[in-house]
């Protein structure tokens, strides 16, 4: 379908309720395609780093911070009169391999994460209003995820991490961010529980960043995911679609485009009917670039544009979503 050069961005829709449509960004593209530029600044009015803020690549070794993409991708953001989320700050993956491998102990671990939760935070003070603090710290049935982070210091890494990045940057909003968790299911009752107990704890932590990276035909109920969404923000918890894609069996057919479509206006008019879910971001710009065919093969085409950057069904219902 040729883009329809007569419609409204789905980013000034968006700027018109109030609402956030974003998309994670990865510094190659971003650097080398100036058509994927374009439609980043047409479409989007918020963006997330895909890669560049993760710990493994901010710190190639122990003394060296490697700012430059996230740098260059929140500039961009600025330039654009983009909003940005921060992501993230403690995760399993994506790890410094001289941090993993290395034998510090815990005072010195403590040391070392904290100064770099605080170094990132407070050099993009005032400038990403949003941070993915902890990612993925369980498992899909509720346990704790086993990683690094709970061998070394157990669950109180957590409000740890949380401490330390409001301290860093006392006007962020700070989420914890997971995927698989987007109904109701054992991921997501653990998480509840967590972000309840650590309210209560006065742990600095306002958000829940549902991923939802979804398989067509394997979508949650709306009526869970709704139900989840309204329970977090009961806690006066704000939330965010923070990773949406709806990943499909290739070759690709119209009918699969259209009920994909289906999805995403499913999870905007949830967002748009909760009390506080004012953002949907999506896991790439174009389907060229997603992760997706890299990790599951024989899937892709999850996202609003195409490999050639032409919108898709999938755009055409959030922008229906949103339209006054
Ligand atoms: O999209 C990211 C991909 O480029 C990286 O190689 C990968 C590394 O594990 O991380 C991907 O993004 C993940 C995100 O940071 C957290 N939630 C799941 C995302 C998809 O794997």
């Amino acid at each position: 379908m040729p883009n329809d050069t007569s419609a409204s961005p789905l980013r000034d829709l968006a700027d018109a309720r109030g609402f956030y449509v974003g998309a994670a960004v990865s510094a190659r593209p971003l650097r080398e395609d100036a058509a994927y530029r374009d439609l980043l600044a047409r479409e989007f009015n918020m963006l997330t780093c895909e890669n560049a803020l993760k710990f493994g690549p901010l710190r190639p070794t122990p003394d060296q911070f490697a700012f430059d993409n996230a740098d260059a991708i929140v500039a961009f953001a600025e330039a654009q009169g983009m909003a940005v989320r921060g992501h993230t700050l403690v995760w399993h993956s994506q790890m410094p391999e001289w941090l993993e491998e290395g034998v510090l102990g815990y005072d010195s671990s403590i040391d070392l994460i904290r100064s770099h939760i605080q170094t990132v935070t407070k050099r993009y003070r005032g400038r990403i209003g949003v941070w993915d603090v902890v990612n993925e710290a369980f498992e899909d049935n509720g346990r704790w995820r086993d990683t690094f982070y709970l061998r070394k210091f157990g669950p109180d890494y957590i409000k740890m991490a949380f401490h330390w990045a409001h301290e860093g940057d006392p006007n962020a909003k700070l989420f914890y961010n997971d995927y698989n968790a987007d109904g109701l299911n054992a991921k997501s009752k653990a998480i509840y529980r967590m972000v309840k107990r650590l309210l209560g704890e006065g742990v600095p932590i306002h958000g829940v960043g549902l991923q939802v990276h979804l398989l067509l035909g394997h979508v949650p109920s709306t009526r869970a995911i709704a139900a989840n969404v309204k329970r977090f923000n009961r806690l006066g918890l704000e939330v965010h679609i923070t990773e949406m894609d709806v990943r499909v069996k290739t070759p690709v057919s119209e009918s699969d485009l259209r009920e994909q479509a289906g999805v995403y206006g499913d999870i905007i008019r949830i967002c748009l009917r909760a009390k506080n879910c004012p953002a949907l971001v999506v896991w790439g710009v174009t389907d060229r670039y997603s992760w997706v065919p890299d990790v599951f093969a024989g899937y892709g085409a999850p996202l609003l544009f195409d490999e050639q950057g032409r919108e898709k069904p999938a755009a055409a219902a959030l922008r229906a979503n949103l339209q006054p």
